[in-house]
């Protein structure tokens, strides 16, 4: 049942630089959230460090702020421990595609059902606008002394090598299709990415919004179809999929590029091999009986010997 978005918005003084486009994002958010009716207390955001990594602090369900390159690993345990939940990650391009890469590419190699917001502002924004694995090679920030000597990499392109199954990207200040993209991201069971282009208005002084107004493109209104009608198209697709969605000069690509519903997502694998875990996955179990443990203090000291402060 579709709610009010502003019920999703918390009392938090939102922090981000004037103009920045972060403010579109979690405008989009709260009306995905609305539209879809989202259950704040079945739903948890979990963000990493950086600007992007406010997140979770400005929406009314549950948020987990962890550590910078980390938020996968924990929206992982989280999503495992117990799969009812509906687990969306906020990161941004630093954390998620350079500390945080191999994270990115386990997540689609096990098809979990988590949707990936990545933040692309080409910059470490949090930390004064250093070259993020995003900024092309010749890009220079207001951070920076020099231009770039690194290649950037397209984080579309790895989630469609990486197994992702539904791959998509948006803008952040077309407020419409952002919102659309990220209420079909999280319908879908398993892994997916939806990347934001978001201008960086205080140390981007090239990708802004002009420069996107500019140059995105929506390929399926374009006529672009990204369902995988059967598995046996599924490699086709992937690979017209990379085609379609890299971006040129002077022409970005937006969208939903790829969506497969065919492959087992890691849910349904550990249930095929474990049968009780969709009824009573780790998060459902009970850890006593009549009041008594069911591990003995012993056992529990024995396990946890190298965690347990001393306080005396
Ligand atoms: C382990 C670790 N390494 C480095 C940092 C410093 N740090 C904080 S945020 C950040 C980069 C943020 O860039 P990005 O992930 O793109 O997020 P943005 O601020 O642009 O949204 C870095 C390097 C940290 N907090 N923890
Ligand atoms: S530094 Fe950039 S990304 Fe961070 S809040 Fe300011 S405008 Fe936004
Ligand atoms: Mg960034």
């Amino acid at each position: 049942m579709a709610r009010d978005p502003m019920a999703y918005r918390t009392p938090v003084w939102q922090d981000w630089c004037p103009g920045c486009g972060n403010y579109g994002i979690v405008a989009a958010v709260y009306r995905a959230f609305a539209e879809l009716g989202l259950d704040p207390g079945r739903t948890v955001i979990v963000s990493g460090i950086g600007c992007s990594g406010k997140l979770p602090h400005f929406v009314a369900v549950n948020g987990v702020h962890t550590l910078h390159g980390r938020a996968i690993a924990f929206a992982t345990g989280i999503k495992v421990a117990n799969p009812e939940l509906t687990v969306i990650v906020h990161g941004g391009d630093g954390d998620l595609l350079g500390i945080g890469m191999a994270h990115f590419v386990a997540l689609g190699r096990r098809n979990l059902d988590i949707t990936v917001v990545l933040h692309n502002n080409r910059v470490y924004g949090l930390t004064k606008g250093q070259a993020s694995p995003t900024l092309p090679r010749g890009g220079m920030s207001k951070g920076m002394e020099k231009p770039n000597i690194q290649d950037p990499v397209d984080p579309v392109a790895v989630a469609l090598a990486s197994g992702y199954t539904f791959v998509a990207r948006s803008y952040a200040f077309n407020g419409l299709h952002l919102k659309e993209v990220l209420k079909r991201a999280i319908q879908h069971r398993g892994a997916a990415l939806v990347e934001v282009l978001q201008p960086c208005a205080t140390y981007d002084k090239v990708h802004t919004p002009a420069y996107y107004r500019e140059r995105v493109r929506d390929v399926e209104k374009e006529g672009w179809d990204p369902i995988v009608h059967s598995p046996e198209e599924a490699f086709e697709k992937r690979l017209k999929a990379v085609s379609t969605a890299l971006a040129t000069e002077d022409r970005i690509p937006i969208g939903v590029f790829y969506q497969d519903t065919h492959t087992p997502t890691l849910e349904d694998r550990i249930a095929a091999r474990i049968g009780a875990y969709q009824a009573t996955p780790p998060a459902k179990k009970r850890v006593d009986e009549g009041g008594r443990p069911l591990i003995s203090k012993e056992r529990f000291r024995e396990l946890f010997r190298d965690f347990i402060i001393k306080t005396r």
